[in-house]
């Protein structure tokens, strides 16, 4: 075992008895939702992935340990810490040999999973290549990690905050599959629909999970992307939240925000320019991810 990891008892005793784990990304809890909804909802998705049948996996990274698996208390400092760095590839060895708390991107979650031998992530939505990278160089480092990492993100898709063109172009360049469940087109997170087509539609778990092990067996290591779309019944009005996305970009452009700051601060300022009904929608989504993520990494064990 890795000498940085650090499991908990319920994902020992799975690992032990050999039952499918998913894993989960803590920087949505930290910097993507507000407490208490991160920790409620941490906890939800937890036992959604129980209940169909495989055991969850948070990964933080605490007191210099990869943490796979937090139990009800680390969930709930994690929850309200006002500390918890935002840890990307970049970041990970630092925090750690300085014992500090953090909490994953999806980067560095698939990073901390292959370490612990997890094939499925389930998140909301991952990063991507922003708008205006033409200038400011801004690619989420998530990119870079589906490229090289072999574990699956099951997301929701990607937000309109990105540019999504530009985001499936660089997953094609670099070879990454994106797969939707359900429906041919890519999901825009908040909205089933982004106006871009995804490579592939898969909607069985079992054919999903045979078309990712034939991709791994063949050698071609990375990720794949599995988007599956928000429930239509939680989705958002598209011309309301490009409305809104327009304002936070024109914001963080005003303010100056740049670097690892980008992403949280449109986060929030979407949350708080829909007086948060795109928290509900997040909240849904992540679940609806949590039963396909769990469905898959059962095929994928069997
Ligand atoms: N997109 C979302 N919700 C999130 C994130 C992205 O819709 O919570 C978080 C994830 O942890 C993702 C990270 O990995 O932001 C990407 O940050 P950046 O763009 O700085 O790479
Ligand atoms: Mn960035």
């Amino acid at each position: 075992m890795h000498q940085y990891l650090l499991f908990s008892p319920e994902v020992a005793a799975a690992r032990a008895a050999g039952k499918p784990i998913v894993a989960l990304e803590s920087t949505i809890i930290s910097h993507g939702m507000p407490y208490p909804q991160n920790v409620q909802t941490a906890r939800e998705v937890e036992q959604i992935i129980r209940d169909a049948g495989a055991v969850p996996a948070t990964i933080a990274i605490m007191d210099g340990k990869i943490c796979i698996g937090l139990s009800e208390q680390q969930l709930e400092m994690l929850g309200h810490a006002h500390d918890a760095i935002k840890v990307s590839r970049r970041d990970l060895a630092y925090v750690l040999a300085q014992k500090k708390l953090g909490a994953t991107t999806v980067a560095a979650t698939m990073i901390c999973a292959a370490l612990a031998g997890i094939k499925v992530f389930v998140t909301g939505g991952i990063g991507g290549v922003h708008r205006g990278a033409e200038t400011s160089f801004d690619i989420s480092a998530d990119l870079l990690e589906l490229a090289q990492t072999s574990v699956t993100v099951v997301c929701a898709g990607v937000k309109s905050i990105l540019d999504i063109g530009l985001t499936l172009e660089y997953l094609e360049t670099h070879g990454v599959p994106v797969v939707s469940v359900g429906q041919r087109e890519f999901p825009a997170f908040f909205t089933r629909e982004s106006g871009f087509l995804s490579d592939f539609q898969i909607d069985e778990p079992a054919e999903l999970a045979q078309f990712i092990q034939t991709k791994w067996e063949l050698g071609l290591q990375g990720g794949v992307v599995v988007s599956n779309p928000v429930p239509a019944a939680d989705a958002m009005e598209k011309t309301e939240i490009d409305a809104i996305t327009a304002q936070a970009l024109q914001e963080a452009d005003a303010g100056g925000i740049t670097g690892k700051a980008v992403t949280p601060f449109l986060l929030g300022r979407i949350k708080e320019l829909t007086g948060g009904r795109s928290l509900a929608t997040n909240i849904s989504l992540v679940k609806n991810n949590a039963r396909v993520g769990a469905a898959l990494a059962r095929s994928l064990h069997s």
